[in-house]
């Protein structure tokens, strides 16, 4: 059932003397915490991966705008709009960073939306479910912002330089975003039972989503090893997984709700929580592209990309006939 999560050799990470001389140096460069530029020379799997995932991270902000836009026009105040409005226009912003950052790597804008559209690209898994109450809007913002922010920090001292940059400002930005979030909640919990009862459930229905935000469990995760030799990755899934937990169960604790996990306890020795398992099935379900709302979200971008058709072509036409016009200008000047 599982294919994905068999690990081929192709996982094992080659040691030093394995390598080329050219390879090694690089591998020295990376390990003494040197930045790698986009013209420098880079193994072809070091590239390959980082545009996978640059590319899949920022699908997932423009992907991520769809189930908060979804409730722009029903927040119940003038402010919470106005919040909401600059979040999600800050989930643009982000995944514009980083497509600029992708392409320092060799690949175009327009080949990285031809694989979203054709399902070839991953985005993240969370952006596949429904946003049914306003509570869901502050459980994203609590939840998987904070997954976010626990996964993009150490994301900030990755080895190549653009997404590493790219990243500084995103965190700024998902600091607020979570925030925002948690904000929204700690006021609903102190309104009426109804609104206390959706926040809680909005936390049942996002919990175990956000779990896997993180990924596969490090035993079956294919790319964390090599990823983290050549830091791109600073943290393998499970220890950030745990990080998050422990991070957020006392502020769940504080806004007198509960995590819908029979397992979860204090482990005093490990100085951690002991957690239930994901339902691993299912997220792999989803990333493969039959989650509840995957056929909705890249519908609705796939229409994005045809409706925006005219504006691409007036651009192009545009651009051409100023390329003409200075051509022009400079053989009259000669
Ligand atoms: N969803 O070997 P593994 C946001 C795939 S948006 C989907 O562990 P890796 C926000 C993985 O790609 C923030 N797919 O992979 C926006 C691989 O498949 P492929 C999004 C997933 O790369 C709007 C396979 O499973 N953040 O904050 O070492 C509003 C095996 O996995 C997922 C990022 O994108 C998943 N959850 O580790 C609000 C962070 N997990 O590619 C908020 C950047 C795994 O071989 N990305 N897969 O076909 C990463 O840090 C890493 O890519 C991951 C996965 C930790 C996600």
């Amino acid at each position: 059932m599982y294919a994905q999560m068999v690990k081929t050799d192709a996982a094992r990470v080659r040691s030093l003397d394995e390598m080329e001389p050219h390879e090694r140096a690089f591998q020295e460069r990376v390990d003494a915490g040197q930045k790698i530029e986009p013209k420098e020379w880079m193994p072809e799997g070091y590239r390959k991966t980082l545009v996978r995932q640059i590319s899949q991270h920022a699908h997932s902000e423009i992907v991520g705008q769809l189930p908060e836009g979804n409730w722009i026009s029903r927040a119940p105040t003038l402010e919470r709009k106005a919040i909401l409005l600059a979040k999600v226009q800050d989930e643009a912003g982000h995944g514009l960073y980083l497509y600029c950052a992708a392409e320092t790597l060799g690949i175009s804008r327009d080949q990285m939306y031809e694989q979203l559209h054709s399902g070839k690209a991953k985005y993240s898994s969370i952006f596949n479910y429904p946003t049914l109450t306003w509570a869901d809007i502050g459980a994203i913002g609590w939840l998987v912002d904070g997954a976010a922010i626990m996964n993009q920090v150490p994301l900030q001292r990755c080895s190549y330089g653009p997404y590493a940059r790219a990243m500084v400002r995103i965190c700024k930005e998902e600091s607020f975003h979570q925030r925002q979030g948690f904000d929204a909640l700690a006021r609903m919990v102190k309104g009426t039972p109804a609104q206390k009862a959706m926040v809680q459930d909005a936390l049942n229905r996002w919990w175990w989503p956000s779990l896997m935000m993180f990924g596969p469990s490090d035993d079956a995760s294919v790319h964390s090893a090599q990823s983290m030799a050549w830091k791109i990755k600073q943290n393998s899934n499970d220890e950030l997984r745990q990080k998050f937990v422990d991070q957020t169960v006392p502020q769940a604790k504080y806004l007198g709700l509960t995590v819908p996990d029979p397992d979860l306890k204090w482990n005093e020795e490990k100085g951690g929580h002991d957690f239930g398992e994901p339902d691993w099935e299912e997220f792999f379900n989803v990333i493969a592209g039959n989650g509840p709302c995957n056929a909705e979200r890249l519908d609705a971008r796939k229409k994005a990309w045809s409706d925006g058709a005219w504006f691409r072509d007036g651009l192009t036409a545009h651009a051409e006939k100023a390329a003409d016009r200075r051509a022009a200008a400079k053989i009259a000047a000669e």
